[in-house]
């Protein structure tokens, strides 16, 4: 029995999890982690909500709320998604808790103790306006490499580009939209560069998937570079360094400890030493965007503070949907909560293993979808349940019967069903989650088969000892698949062993008494209706109408735009450009921030029509709430002036 520490990338708290996230990340590790355990190994699989960052921040800003709430939102969500997708953690914690706070700033202190942490003054981005640095994503500017507009400070999403904020031309601060200036400021900064030998021979002695290997030797080649540590900042972990008021750690020189805490977390409450199971090895499932933070960056801050480097890390390859890539701010997505509002849970986890090897990019289809669990799950797995736990009942009183005199063909069926847990956990072992998966689905034809040839409906009335072998071989390899399913699928294969009154147990060939008693059998996997299947891909359709750059009528007339009068105007305080406007709308009044200031005094709004979009969905801009907009020219910034018209009159 050994020990092993298995992780998921922690999902960043600023929204629910997708299709994408299950399949690059939760599922294959879940696989795995449920495998291992089968295996009689003592297994610690713990992950976190990442709540750290810019988007977080960010987010809480335009809502008006602090990070702590978004984050906390968000981690309940998250957590409902993966328990509901019967993710198996020992432990799930959150990066906000105490014990990562401290663990966080601990081994930065280390780092800093060992000369691997020194300090540098750098030029950052600053918003007079906002009398703050703008770090990562509060800032948008066009992209210097493929000019691309509304580039974010650490990343470009049209070229897919890492950026640093100073290299963005034209750049807004986020929140007010102001140009920032650019100012000084102390940093800290991780070693990285003296980390490249290390790191290098490291990857080349390990054992890792080729996509991760190549990719961190191209990395390599291209050379280290020392990495920025914190931020100015105050949504994140303090510098715990005297005279950083304001200062963060940044977001992935502490997120990765998030592995620790969890495990931390779990010691406590269960006694266990999760360090054991560290200095066994650890494995890392993420999603191949972060290869480089854990091939390189994570195992250099290990080296740096004299801790065992992880022994693999399986990274997952993109999910696109229905053919593009998928977005969650234009909700090009399938939400998991929403999923599992009309599929079961092992449907998911079923499509997203056999859809394709987790080293390869890869589609979700709903006719794909459908395709496969009625032609795979329907027709083919259940279908041999099906018709083995009827005929038992009809025929043999729902007990397993006996066999006798085995011939050739019931000797190769029986071969295939002992050798099927060896064969299926070398491919987990190999991380081969896809083929092990189709190996099973391929045992269950087999199955098929060999019902067919063998025709007990007929054997039972001229050679009933026929018959009773063949359903004692079909009983015994449904028993087999129950079992060889549990990591896949934990709450069918649970569903299978109920049904033939057996219970789970160790990974590995299991026999069956005859006289075993099989219950009723209830149908497993019914076929999706191709209803179901249409009502998804006009979801789909509608969005990417939405997407697209015409205009319908219905999309204008959608928007409630109307003649107001300004009942009141005033300045906000710390903006020379907005306004808070008081709008009488014909039925109620609204109060709108508008960005008039330099042009027009409050003095010269009050008492004046405006043309208003009303139904806009209320933001706070400068913590002031803003319910609608008022229309006016771009750069000149006259406002349209319906003067001849009605307050409340629509304009259509
Ligand atoms: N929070 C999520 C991502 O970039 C990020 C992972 C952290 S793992 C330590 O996919
Ligand atoms: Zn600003």
């Amino acid at each position: 029995m050994s020990k092993v520490f298995i992780t998921c990338a922690l999902p960043y708290a600023n929204g629910p999890t997708h299709l994408g996230h299950l399949r690059s990340t939760y599922i294959p590790a879940d696989i795995y982690a449920r495998y291992r355990r089968l295996r009689g190994d003592d297994v610690l699989f713990v992950c976190a909500t990442d709540e750290h960052g810019t988007p977080i921040a960010v987010k809480a800003e335009k809502e008006g709320k602090k990070p702590i709430e978004i984050a906390t939102r968000y981690h309940e969500m998250i957590r409902r998604d993966l328990e509901d997708c019967d993710i198996s953690f020992d432990n799930f914690s959150r990066t906000t808790s105490r014990t990562h706070y401290e663990i966080a700033q601990n081994f930065f202190l280390k780092l800093y103790e060992r000369g691997f942490i020194y300090e540098k003054d750098i030029k950052q981005l600053y918003c007079g306006e906002c009398e703050r640095f703008l770090p990562d994503r509060y800032v948008e500017g066009k992209c210097p490499y493929c000019g691309a507009e509304g580039a974010r400070g650490d990343h470009c999403e049209a070229c897919g580009r890492h950026l640093e904020p100073l290299q963005l031309e034209e750049p807004l601060c986020m929140v007010c939209g102001s140009s920032p200036e650019v100012r000084k400021s102390r940093h800290y900064f991780f070693r990285l560069s003296s980390f490249q030998d290390d790191i290098r021979e490291w990857i080349e002695g390990s054992d890792m998937p080729s996509n991760v290997k190549n990719y961190a030797l191209q990395w390599l080649r291209e050379g280290l570079r020392d990495w920025i540590l914190t931020r100015d900042m105050d949504w994140g972990v303090p510098v715990p360094l005297e005279g950083n008021d304001g200062k963060i750690i940044y977001v992935w020189g502490e997120a990765f400890l998030g592995y620790i805490s969890s495990a931390v977390e779990w010691s406590r409450r269960t006694g266990k030493p999760w360090r054991e199971y560290w200095d066994d090895g650890a494995i890392h499932f993420i999603g191949k965007d972060i290869i480089y933070h854990h091939s390189i960056f994570w195992p250099a801050l290990l080296m740096a503070y004299g801790c065992r480097t992880p022994e693999n890390i399986i990274a997952g390859e993109y999910l696109s949907l229905e053919g593009s890539k998928m977005s969650t701010s234009k909700n090009w997505v399938v939400w998991t909560s929403e999923f599992l509002e009309k599929f079961h849970k092992d449907l998911l986890r079923y499509y997203l293993t056999v859809n394709a090897p987790l080293t390869r990019d890869t589609d979700f289809s709903w006719d794909d979808f459908q395709r496969r669990v009625n032609d795979e799950l329907a027709d083919v797995l259940g279908n041999f349940l099906h018709r083995t736990f009827s005929f038992t009942g009809r025929f043999f009183d729902g007990k397993v019967p006996e066999p006798s005199g085995y011939t050739e063909d019931d000797l190769e069926f029986l071969d295939s069903i002992r050798d099927a847990h060896e064969s299926v956990g070398k491919l987990i072992d190999e991380f081969r989650f896809r083929d092990a998966l189709m190996f099973i689905i391929k045992l269950a034809k087999k199955g098929n088969k060999y019902f067919n040839d063998q025709e007990p409906w007929k054997a039972v009335k001229e050679s009933p000892e026929r018959a009773a072998t063949c359903l004692y071989l079909c009983n015994l390899l449904a028993a087999n698949l129950g079992r060889l399913l549990e990591p896949f699928m934990p709450s069918s294969s649970g569903r299978i062993l109920e049904t033939m009154n057996l219970s789970g147990g160790p990974w590995g060939f299991h026999e069956l008494e005859p006289g075993q008693v099989i219950g009723r059998a209830k149908p497993l996997f019914s076929k999706i209706p191709d209803e179901a299947i249409e009502e998804e891909k006009s979801k789909l359709e509608a969005e990417d109408e939405a997407m697209s750059e015409e205009v319908t009528i219905d999309d204008f007339a959608r928007m409630d735009i109307r003649v107001g009068m300004v009942m009141s105007a005033e300045k906000i305080e710390g903006s020379d450009k907005l306004l808070k406007l008081i709008i009488d709308t014909g039925d109620g009044e609204i109060q709108v921030v508008a960005g008039l200031a330099e042009k027009y005094s409050p003095e010269e709004l009050e008492g004046r029509k405006v043309t208003v979009l009303v139904n806009l969905k209320p933001a706070r801009l400068f913590g002031v709430k803003s319910e609608g907009m008022v229309l006016a020219t771009g750069k000149t910034l006259n406002i349209l002036d319906p003067r001849d018209a009605e307050v409340g009159e629509r304009i259509m």
